[in-house]
């Protein structure tokens, strides 16, 4: 205890509190000034570190032998404190466990099976664009983000249709327990029990179609490589991590277009831009803000001696507008060469599921490229407040036809 004590004193305080309002509001020169402040800080609110620059971050991702993710990869440290729901047997698990649930999710995910998935894809693209083409001014979260992230996805994996309302609470239960429980997490578990229930019964091999990626999933019982409750906890994650992050990917790319016209004029006279101004979207305002991990050992960041089992808040987000990194790091551009970005994370945890978000996203802004004239703002977007998710409540905006 006591040599955790000074060790904490050598690192720098970070006195701002990510998990608020405010910091929410504009976290972009809270980011510069934790990157400025050191390599790794102190949280004495929270008692962990926290990594901002995109070296430090890539490495508390990397390397997972001394940055463990099985004692949860948020605030909450398993180790001391009980988790809300069982863990997740990919996220909040290291290897061997983790080596093994991957694979079997990465099978459902490969280049054939996303090629078969392009056409459905495109084709509810396109059904979406044209509506709110003809809507004019629709709400950018409600009627548009929102929507396909529920549709074409659980419908890939073969869920029931019924229920699907639960899908987007669950993800706020997720996200915001990856955090501090305060107000927003308070908030988003009102109704825990009855939504926790509807996507455990839904997770079952009998509520799934026998097509879907679901099924391919529970395909690994039958060959021995999965037991039937991971199979079940593998669909879980699919739910638990799919959907609230598209969901928030694409408010904030149509975000980033609507107020950047240089850029959406580049994209429409170009709409093969459209999978990379997707990926820049991740970079510039990514959905997921950062994650935990928790020291195997003593280890040094940066000069900065932390001891085990610690907590250690890897700022993606930070990362991902760190000078040191990017140039011209604060600009939207949907031309750049953004390979090492840290949206989809990296490591072994890096995003298993990008090939499909890359898919979604691609399809639907492709479309709208193709077919939309004009598109800006059309009243004030509302923040949507989340512990680890950038997101609006509410995004207006009014587009023409081409
Ligand atoms: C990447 C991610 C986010 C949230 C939940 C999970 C994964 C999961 O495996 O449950």
């Amino acid at each position: 205890m006591k040599a955790a004590a000074e060790a904490r004193a050598g690192a720098p305080i970070l006195h701002a509190d990510p998990f608020t309002r405010e910091f929410m509001d504009d976290p972009y020169p809270h980011f510069e000034a934790m990157r400025e402040a050191g390599p790794a800080l102190w949280s004495p609110q929270y008692e962990c570190y926290v990594v901002a620059r995109h070296d430090d971050v890539q490495r508390v991702l990397s390397e997972w032998q001394t940055f463990s993710s099985a004692a949860g990869v948020g605030l909450a440290n398993f180790n001391k404190e009980k988790p809300w729901r069982p863990p997740s047997i990919v996220l909040e698990a290291d290897p061997p466990l983790h080596t093994r649930t991957r694979t079997v999710l990465a099978r459902t995910m490969t280049p054939g099976i996303v090629r078969k998935l392009r056409e459905q894809f495109e084709r509810e693209a396109e059904l979406l664009v044209d509506r709110m083409l003809d809507m004019g001014e629709f709400d950018g979260i409600a009627d548009f983000a929102e929507y396909y992230p529920t549709k074409v996805f659980p419908d890939a994996l073969g869920l029931p249709e019924k229920g699907r309302e639960n899908l987007l609470p669950y993800g706020a239960m997720v996200f915001n327990s990856f955090g501090p429980q305060n107000e927003f997490t308070q908030a988003a578990m009102a109704n825990a029990d009855a939504v926790r229930g509807w996507i455990m019964a839904n997770c079952a091999r009998a509520e799934l179609t026998k097509d879907g990626l679901g099924a391919m999933i529970y395909a690994a019982v039958d060959s021995g490589e999965l037991k039937e409750d991971e199979a079940a906890m593998l669909v879980r994650s699919f739910l638990s991590a799919g959907v609230d992050t598209t969901v928030n990917a694409f408010g904030n790319l149509l975000w980033c277009l609507a107020t950047h016209p240089a850029q959406w004029k580049k994209l429409r006279e170009k709409p093969e831009l459209a999978r990379n101004a997707f990926e820049e979207s991740l970079r510039y305002e990514g959905p997921a803000q950062a994650f935990f991990r928790t020291t195997t050992k003593d280890v040094e960041i940066g000069g900065v001696k932390v001891g085990a089992d610690e907590k250690i808040c890897a700022f993606m987000q930070s990362a991902n507008r760190d000078p040191r990194r990017w140039e011209r790091a604060d600009e939207f551009d949907i031309e750049r060469k953004v390979v090492g970005h840290m949206g989809f994370g990296t490591g072994i945890h890096g995003c298993v599921g990008q090939p499909i978000a890359r898919l979604e996203g691609e399809a639907v802004f492709a479309a709208f490229a193709r077919k939309a004239a004009t598109i800006e703002l059309a009243g004030e977007p509302k923040r949507q407040y989340n512990n680890v998710l950038r997101a609006f409540s509410s995004l207006p905006v009014r587009a023409t036809r081409q």
